[in-house]
């Protein structure tokens, strides 16, 4: 496309939402996390020149190390989501507490997020991003956690911002789809990109990515299944970035299937439910993919139907295209 096309051409991500849902408040939300989006990217693209590469010196929420990114990004989210009047509750990975918008400034929406995941990236200027999970309160007057502690069934919205060759948005609206969104550097504006995302027909590429480096500790049906898919005539290739935006990006478009599996030493995996799990599995079965824990407390869990007791709750992940997870879930039936 050239310079001289027009704008309306490629609508912005509010055009496309107000196009959509006609929600005001829906739309006053997403421009402000998409402002978070666009000034984290800023400060990633910056980080080597403005000194922001390095631990920040604290320890956040789950006991990991905060890098100053972390911490910059973190406080860039808090800020545009506590002032731009549409959010009531926020949990952030990096926050100990849930935060209470106080009530001059409280709207309808509550937000978990992870400011900047993939923290093991963020000093490399290996690809990072953000992930976050939106629902509306429950509570007729003011917010508890209870408005967040809730199935991921209950999602309105669910996204990541993926800080890679290019700043990419990718949102899912409850019975609207997936849509890409670009940030166009020279405008300051994600533009639309791709509609109604799917993963390929089929499953896509045999490709399946995890952190191999903890199979010792992996139960008997993921040492299986990955076996089975290593030996086989045409075997999987293996593709793991450590970053999940990454990963479950590049599952979506390519296909395969990216696990986290729970193992002997951490019975629920890695991942949180409420800013990892439950957002990046909305947006693969909203994607036509499938989203399970695989074995998580005795019995086969879809992710979505998981009601979390804690806000940094853990959960075990295996998501991506069906016929991957589904060989996995199979594993387990076979196993025993
Ligand atoms: P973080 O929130 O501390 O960044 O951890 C989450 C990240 C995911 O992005 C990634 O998939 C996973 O941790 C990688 O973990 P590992 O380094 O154990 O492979
Ligand atoms: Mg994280």
């Amino acid at each position: 496309a050239s310079d001289s096309v027009s704008v309306s051409q490629f609508p912005t991500l509010t055009r496309y939402i107000m196009g959509k849902t006609g929600d005001k408040e829906l739309a006053i939300l997403l421009m402000a996390l998409q402002l978070a989006c666009k000034a984290t990217s800023r400060a990633c693209n910056k980080a080597g020149i403005a000194m922001l590469f390095g631990l920040a010196g604290e320890v956040n929420s789950t006991g990991d190390d905060q890098k100053k990114l972390d911490v910059l990004s973190n406080e860039i989210f808090i800020d545009a989501l506590t002032n731009c009047g549409a959010c009531a509750v926020l949990v952030s990975e990096e926050n100990e507490d849930p935060i209470f918008v106080p009530e001059d400034k409280a709207g309808r929406f509550v937000v978990a997020f992870d400011p900047l995941d993939g923290s093991s990236n963020i000093d490399c200027n290996v690809s990072t991003g953000t992930i976050f999970a939106v629902y509306e309160k429950k509570s007729e007057k003011n917010a508890t956690v209870s408005d967040i502690l809730r199935t991921g069934n209950d999602i309105l919205v669910a996204g990541y911002c993926m800080y890679g060759a290019a700043t990419e948005l990718v949102i899912s609206f409850k019975g609207h789809g997936v849509h890409r969104f670009t940030l166009d550097p020279s405008l300051g504006e994600f533009v639309h990109i791709q509609a109604h995302v799917q993963l390929p027909e089929g499953g896509g590429k045999k490709i399946y990515s995890c952190n191999e480096g903890n199979s010792r500790n992996w139960d008997a049906a993921i040492k299986g299944i990955i076996g089975k898919w290593k030996d086989s005539d045409k075997p999987y290739a293996a593709r793991y970035v450590g970053s999940m935006v990454s990963d479950v990006h590049r599952t979506i478009l390519y296909g395969g299937v990216y696990l986290y599996p729970a193992d002997a030493k951490s019975k629920h995996g890695k991942l949180r439910v409420l800013y990892e799990g439950f957002p990046m599995a909305f947006i693969m079965e909203q994607a036509g993919g499938a989203a399970s824990c695989g074995m998580f407390k005795g019995k086969i869990q879809r992710l979505l139907d998981i009601v979390p007791e804690t806000i940094h709750e853990k959960c075990p992940v295996v998501i991506g295209c069906k016929r991957d997870v589904e060989a996995v879930l199979e594993e387990y039936k076979i196993q025993g």
